[in-house]
């Protein structure tokens, strides 16, 4: 069953249309892009929610970014594996990938022949659950459950997902 952060933050009813924009710097391909806009996709498509790309990284509701190591808000990333990505509970928006993953953009994870290739889309997706207000779920097949095997592409929401978001918004 899903769950939410304590107190339920959500995004208020007067921002429901958010931004997002990538930590200049980061340099990232229109293959790369892609993903998160699919990612994003899945959320505005259960909810009333939408999301937009914006240019001005400072002003965007959702700032994305990719970072190694100890980056400033005190939860290091730790290099190949372990954590591959966190976000915050709304309002906050923050949303960090650890740079350090094998990450696997396109092609097919499963098939893989690093043993540490992490596919992007299956940890946007969880992340903006996050970013969105969803805690875990207990129910395996949700995105927003804790754990995943390695190698693994998860990008479909269950419905346990889709109701807690509802739930939400
Ligand atoms: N990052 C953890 C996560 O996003 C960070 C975290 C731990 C967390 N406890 C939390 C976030 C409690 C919110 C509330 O869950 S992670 C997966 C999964 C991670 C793990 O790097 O371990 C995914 C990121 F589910 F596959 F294990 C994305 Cl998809
Ligand atoms: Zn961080
Ligand atoms: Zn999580």
């Amino acid at each position: 069953h899903y769950s939410f952060f304590p107190g339920t933050p959500r995004w208020p009813a007067n921002r429901r249309d958010l931004t997002y924009g990538f930590l200049p710097g980061n340099e990232l391909t229109d293959e790369i892009k892609a993903v998160f806009a699919s990612a994003f996709q899945k959320w505005s498509a259960v909810t009333p929610l939408t999301f937009s790309q914006t240019d001005s990284f400072l002003t965007a509701d959702v700032r994305i970014g990719f970072y190694s190591g100890d980056h400033g808000d005190g939860e290091p990333f730790d290099g190949v594996l372990g954590t591959l990505a966190h976000a915050f509970s709304p309002p906050s928006g923050r949303f960090h990938l650890d740079a350090d993953e094998n990450w696997i953009v396109s092609g097919d994870v499963m098939r893989s022949a690093v043993p540490s290739a992490v596919d992007l889309e299956t940890v946007a997706v969880h992340e903006i659950g996050h970013l969105l207000g969803l805690g875990h779920s207990s129910v395996e097949d949700a995105i927003m459950y804790p754990t995943i095997t390695s190698r693994t592409r998860k990008v479909e929401l269950a419905n346990d997902d889709i109701e807690g978001i509802q739930w939400l918004y």
